[in-house]
C-alpha cells in the first residue's frame, strides 16, 4: 500500500452504557446473578397487570407509555424490564437470581435528565427466607464495587406497586461527603435506587407460593449512575454520538 492510500483509521470501542452495562454484568455474575434480557415490545399483561399495577395507575397513561398499533393488540414498548423476571418466573423455580439489564421507554418531555429511551438494570431474588437484610447487604456490596469500598448507604421509604415494603436507596453525596452543596440540594445524600421485597400477589401470578418463598427486586437507572459517576449534566449526551463524549471514555 502507498502512502497516499493508507486509511487513517482510529480503534474504536465500547460505548460508555455497554461497558457500564457489563461492568454491572460483572459484578451481579460473581455473586451468582443469571444476565436475561427479553423484548422491547411487550404485552400489557407483562408490563403492567402481572406486575400489581393496576388499570387507573398514572404510569400506564397515555402520556407515559408509547402504545403500539392496533391499540387493541395491548402492545407497548416496555416502560421497565419487569416484564421479563415475570416470564422468568413463569419458566423457573425458586431459588432463582436473575439480572436484566436493557432499554425501557417512557412516553414523556425530554430534558437534561429524561429522555425517551434510557437504560435501567432491574434485578429480582427469589427463595425462602429472603429478607430486606439480604436486599440492603447485596445492593450495598454492588454499589461498593461499582463506586468504592467507602460507600454509605441508606434505606427510607419508597412506593413501587410491585414491592411491599418498597424503599428508595440513597448514597452519601460524592461531591460534598454529606456536608450538603447543590448536586444533593443541601441534603447530603443522593437518590440511587429503587427497590423492594416483591409483592406476594407479584408471586401468586406467576405461581410462586407466596406463603413458603419470598424475594427481593431493585431498579437501577443507568444512564443516572453513569452521570453520577462521571458528572455528565445532560442524558442526552450519551446518545448523541459525539466523539467529544465517546473518546473520554
Ligand atoms: C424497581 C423498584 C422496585 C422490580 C420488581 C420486579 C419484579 F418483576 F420482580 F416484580 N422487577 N423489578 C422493581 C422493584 C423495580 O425499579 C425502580
Amino acid at each position: 500500500m502507498t502512502k497516499s492510500t493508507k486509511l487513517d483509521v482510529k480503534e474504536g470501542h465500547l460505548h460508555l452504557l455497554t461497558q457500564t452495562i457489563k461492568r454491572f454484568s460483572e459484578i451481579f455474575s460473581k455473586m451468582g446473578f443469571e444476565i436475561t434480557d427479553g423484548p422491547e415490545i411487550e404485552d400489557e399483561y407483562y408490563n403492567f397487570d402481572a406486575l400489581n399495577i393496576p388499570a387507573d395507575h398514572p404510569s400506564r397513561d397515555m402520556q407515559d407509555t408509547f402504545w403500539l398499533k392496533p391499540e387493541n393488540l395491548k402492545k407497548l414498548l416496555r416502560t421497565q424490564t419487569s416484564g421479563v423476571q415475570v416470564r422468568y418466573m413463569e419458566e423457573n423455580q425458586p431459588p432463582l437470581a436473575i439480572i436484566v439489564p436493557g432499554k425501557v421507554f417512557r412516553n414523556e418531555a425530554t430534558d437534561a435528565t429524561h429522555d425517551a429511551q434510557f437504560h435501567q438494570c432491574e434485578g429480582l431474588v427469589v427463595g425462602e427466607n429472603i429478607t430486606l437484610a439480604n436486599l440492603k447487604g447485596t445492593l450495598e456490596n454492588v454499589l461498593r464495587e461499582f463506586f468504592g469500598e467507602d460507600v454509605i448507604i441508606r434505606l427510607r421509604p419508597g412506593y413501587f406497586p410491585f414491592v411491599e415494603p418498597g424503599v428508595e436507596i440513597d448514597m452519601v453525596c460524592f461531591k460534598c461527603g454529606g456536608k450538603g452543596c447543590p448536586s444533593c440540594s443541601y441534603s447530603g445524600w443522593i437518590e440511587i435506587l429503587g427497590a423492594g421485597m416483591v409483592h406476594p400477589k407479584v408471586l401468586n401470578a406467576v405461581g410462586i407460593d407466596s406463603r413458603k418463598y419470598q424475594g427481593f427486586a431493585f431498579g437501577v437507572g443507568i444512564d443516572r449512575i453513569i452521570m453520577l459517576k462521571y458528572g455528565i449534566d445532560d442524558i442526552r449526551r450519551l446518545y448523541s454520538g459525539d466523539l467529544r463524549l465517546i473518546n473520554q471514555f
